[in-house]
């Protein structure tokens, strides 16, 4: 725990003093002092599972792999994107809610999640979930980041991902500790709500990925990854380069995954110039002057559990974000019902990037997340001893808000630029709602008509394009009519009562 630093309120004397120094020419750190914290420590690894360039590599193709999925719609890149500071802008969206514990849409305990799979078996049938019906499901929890993720001993908002790594397979203890990113990869291609159908095995996986085209269904590679696939044109190949060996194994997939995410490391925030991450040396004015005051702030009023240069003391706290009836969290991998409504500290680089906020996306915008905070939580009941109101000034919540907002934003995380590039994904798109407002209704068939007689912009041509066929004209938007009209079977898939990517290939698109 850090010790708590004197609370610096911008008194007249104080903005004095600064006006003096400023015209005095005196230097511009005023506030906190490099060498407040330490630099960023390096990424660790577990010795059993040393980065190599192949092995990045590949798990930068496995990550971003749609194909790792039974039905072919969902990468880990889907839920994890990184100019979202490597979480899912989709919460926000009506397909990402998850009706949370009581089992009801359009309640309190309602979860902003991320997109998964429709409930199938692995015939290729869907089959009917309470909640979802045939619609995609929704995770019940809020999609945190990858990026840093490697710096957390346990992952996952309740921790359940450990350290020890076991061999999917022969549940074989490979890694002793240090591998909960290893653990972590392995869960969701076999998860029937992110990625997979009902009774999936590992050996249907391998062997498809065997078979398939790496990223045949993304467009625009990073360039490394188009290199590769010059001399490495399969996942064999892929990895006899990373492993070898051509084996396809869920441990050497857990590996390259870990690998690829323990590469992306955010240390170019103005907040770690400021404190010299990275092996620069600290910059005095990486931070602007309200910057450095919403950091003395922060440590003063946040780092008992976000401590540190990681930001994180990555313990489980209640902070009061819902009752800890609804979701236990912690309790839920310890057992131990002090544990109850505990979840992880995440760490806060990028965060202006990865709203919604908190483990259920219950809070939209970082004001939100301070007014929360300032008045000491939501739900008090067993709520952590160290949340309490803070009853901090308007101009003070508003230099952490600049704090938090610019002064932990990585550029390159923004502008996706390596390590943080990516491919270019499907488009999640629901048949037939030519106007994108998330419901197909008769306004769909005037849009699409519009589309054809008035030059209405199109939005997303597979969307409009109701009858699948690859032409946009007058048939679609009867087909929405007599949908709508007649009642009839769905609109082609993904189809008008689902979300998902396109399975046919047409010149059609969706969105810019
Ligand atoms: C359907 C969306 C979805 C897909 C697909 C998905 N994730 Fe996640 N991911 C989530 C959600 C939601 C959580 C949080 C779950 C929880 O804490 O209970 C999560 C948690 C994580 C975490 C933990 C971060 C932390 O700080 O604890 C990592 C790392 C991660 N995912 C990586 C991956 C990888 C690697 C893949 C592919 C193998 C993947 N995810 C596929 C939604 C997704
Ligand atoms: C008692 C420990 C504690 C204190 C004090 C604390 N936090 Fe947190 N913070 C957490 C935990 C735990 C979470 C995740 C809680 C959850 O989702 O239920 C969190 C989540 C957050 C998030 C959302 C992160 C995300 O990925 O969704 C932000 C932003 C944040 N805290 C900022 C702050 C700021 C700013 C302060 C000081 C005003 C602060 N925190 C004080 C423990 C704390
Ligand atoms: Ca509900
Ligand atoms: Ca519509
Ligand atoms: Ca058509």
């Amino acid at each position: 725990m850090i010790p708590k630093l004197e609370r610096l309120r911008p008194g007249p004397r104080f903005v004095l003093a600064t006006l003096l120094l400023l015209a005095l020419g005196a230097p511009t750190a005023l506030l906190a002092q490099p060498g407040t914290l330490n630099p960023l420590p390096p990424m660790p690894f577990p010795p059993e599972n040393p980065p190599t360039p192949e092995k990045i590599l590949l798990g930068k193709f496995l990550f971003w792999e749609e194909q790792l999925s039974s039905d072919n719609s969902n990468a880990c890149g889907t839920c994890h994107i990184p100019e979202f500071g490597g979480g899912d802008p989709r919460a926000f969206d009506a397909i990402a809610e998850h009706p949370g514990a009581d089992g009801l849409f359009g309640t309190a305990d309602d979860v902003r999640g991320s997109v998964g799979v429709p409930r199938q078996d692995c015939a290729g049938e869907l089959v009917e979930d309470p909640s979802f019906q045939f619609r995609r499901q929704a995770t019940g929890r809020k999609s945190p980041t990858m990026i840093m993720a490697g710096f957390a001993p346990d992952l996952f908002w309740d921790g359940r991902a450990t350290g020890e790594f076991r061999d999917p397979l022969t549940d074989q203890v490979l890694i002793p500790s240090g591998g909960a990113l290893e653990t972590q990869a392995v869960a969701p291609p076999v998860s029937e709500v992110e990625m997979a159908c009902e009774t999936r095995d590992w050996a249907e996986l391998t062997t498809k990925l065997a078979t398939v085209a790496p990223l045949a269904l993304a467009t625009d590679l990073p360039f490394d990854m188009e290199q590769a696939l010059l001399t490495q044109p399969d996942y064999p190949s892929l990895f006899t380069a990373a492993f070898g060996t051509p084996e396809i194994t869920p441990t050497r997939i857990g590996f390259a995954i870990a690998s690829y995410e323990r590469s992306l490391v955010a240390d170019r925030t103005p907040f770690d110039l400021f404190i010299g991450s990275g092996g620069i040396p600290p910059i005095a004015d990486a931070l602007t002057l309200d910057q450095q005051q919403g950091l003395l702030l922060f440590l003063d009023n946040c780092s008992t559990c976000h401590t540190g240069s990681l930001l994180t003391d990555h313990q489980f706290h209640n902070i009061g974000v819902r009752p800890s009836g609804e979701d236990l969290g912690r309790q839920e991998v310890t057992g131990n019902a002090l544990d109850a409504g505990r979840f992880k500290t995440p760490g806060l680089r990028n965060i202006a990037l990865r709203a919604p906020y908190f483990h259920n996306g219950g809070k939209a915008t970082l004001d939100d997340v301070l007014a929360f905070y300032n008045g000491g939580g939501d739900f008090i009941d067993d709520i952590d001893p160290l949340m309490f109101p803070l009853g901090l000034a308007n101009s003070d919540l508003l230099l952490i808000k600049d704090f938090l907002e610019n002064g932990l934003t990585d550029s390159r995380v923004v502008q996706g630029l390596p390590p943080f590039d990516r491919p270019t994904l499907q488009t999640f798109f629901r048949r037939g709602d030519s106007n994108l407002d998330g419901a197909v209704d008769i306004a769909d068939a005037i849009h699409a008509l519009s589309i054809l007689f008035q030059g209405q912009p199109l939005l997303c041509g597979d969307a409009s394009d109701a009858n699948d066929d690859g032409a946009l004209d007058i048939a679609d938007g009867i087909t929405i009519l007599s949908r709508i009209l007649a009642g009839g079977a769905p609109l082609p898939l993904p189809s008008d009562i689902s979300f998902g990517p396109d399975p046919t290939q047409d010149a059609l698109g969706c969105g810019p």
